[in-house]
């Protein structure tokens, strides 16, 4: 690879070197060998979660009764789920050898969680066996271990399919870098309500925006294009989430 050049900054004022964490030195490889392996596109669309947030609130003092925070992340989660086995080669690893997909007939899910020392990605296995109280017990779980430094290498391992979601933080669209050997990751931005014109008014609808990265090797963009409609047509229904 062409090298970026080095540069004395001390030269232009004061400067101070810290070292990079423990984690950012792991992270930072594997998402440079991402990206430059793997031809990346990212496809975006909007869902409509107006009515998944009504099904979410309503669950959310049951939940809360459990210890449990229902966060719009684990209907995601799940109305992925539903996508990867409409369009099993986005729950695929391209094989070393050039010539074949790995199709995988599990669905563990990563989540990227943001922690003081820097990017991890907790999986929460078989999620297409979980109900939408499961995922969420998990992700909390997960997420506080990721945040206190506790999750172990079994935690982080052998997620088919990612999902970023920076909702809690805001934005309106972004581009994740595919976990590879994964072939696709979700990134997902905050919900607005927005009028949406139903062909006779403009009504107030919750939207979701959704940014599909994805290896152009192993997806082709009409897949990725119908990937998301698809998903987003599953978070908008929203009936085979909670269960
Ligand atoms: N739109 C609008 N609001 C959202 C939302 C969305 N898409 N997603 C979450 N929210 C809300 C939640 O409902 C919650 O609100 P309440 O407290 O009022 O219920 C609030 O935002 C905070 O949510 P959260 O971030 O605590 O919880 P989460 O389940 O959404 O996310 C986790 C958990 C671990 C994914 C998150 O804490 C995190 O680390 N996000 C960053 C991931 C990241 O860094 N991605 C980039 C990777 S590439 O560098």
């Amino acid at each position: 690879l062409p090298q970026v050049p080095e540069i004395d900054h001390s030269k232009f004022g004061d400067v101070e070197r810290v070292p990079l964490g423990r984690i950012k030195k792991i992270s930072g490889p594997r998402l440079q060998a991402s990206w430059v392996n793997a031809p990346h596109v990212t496809q975006h669309d909007d869902a409509d979660i107006t009515k998944m947030d009504a099904v979410r609130k309503a669950l959310k003092s049951d939940a809360e009764s459990m210890g449990i925070k229902m966060t719009p992340l684990a209907f995601i989660m799940k109305a992925c789920v539903h996508a990867l086995r409409e369009f099993p080669d986005f729950n695929s690893s391209l094989d070393p050898d050039g010539e074949h997909l790995i199709m995988k007939k599990y669905f563990h899910l990563g989540f990227a969680a943001d922690t003081p020392n820097g990017l991890v990605v907790p999986v929460i296995r078989d999620v297409d066996e979980k109900n939408v109280f499961d995922v969420a017990r998990e992700l909390g779980e997960l997420a506080e271990k990721a945040r206190n430094g506790k999750l172990q290498q079994k935690h982080m391992q052998g997620a088919c399919f990612t999902v970023s979601s920076l909702g809690g933080i805001g934005g309106t669209a972004f581009t994740p870098i595919v976990n590879a050997p994964e072939v696709a990751i979700l990134g997902v931005s905050k919900a607005e309500m927005k009028p949406v014109w139903n062909g006779q008014d403009f009504e107030p609808r919750l939207t979701l925006p959704l940014s599909l990265s994805y290896d152009h090797r192993v997806i082709d963009g009409a897949a990725a294009a119908r990937f998301t409609r698809y998903l987003a047509d599953v978070l908008a229904d929203c009936r085979n989430l909670v269960m």
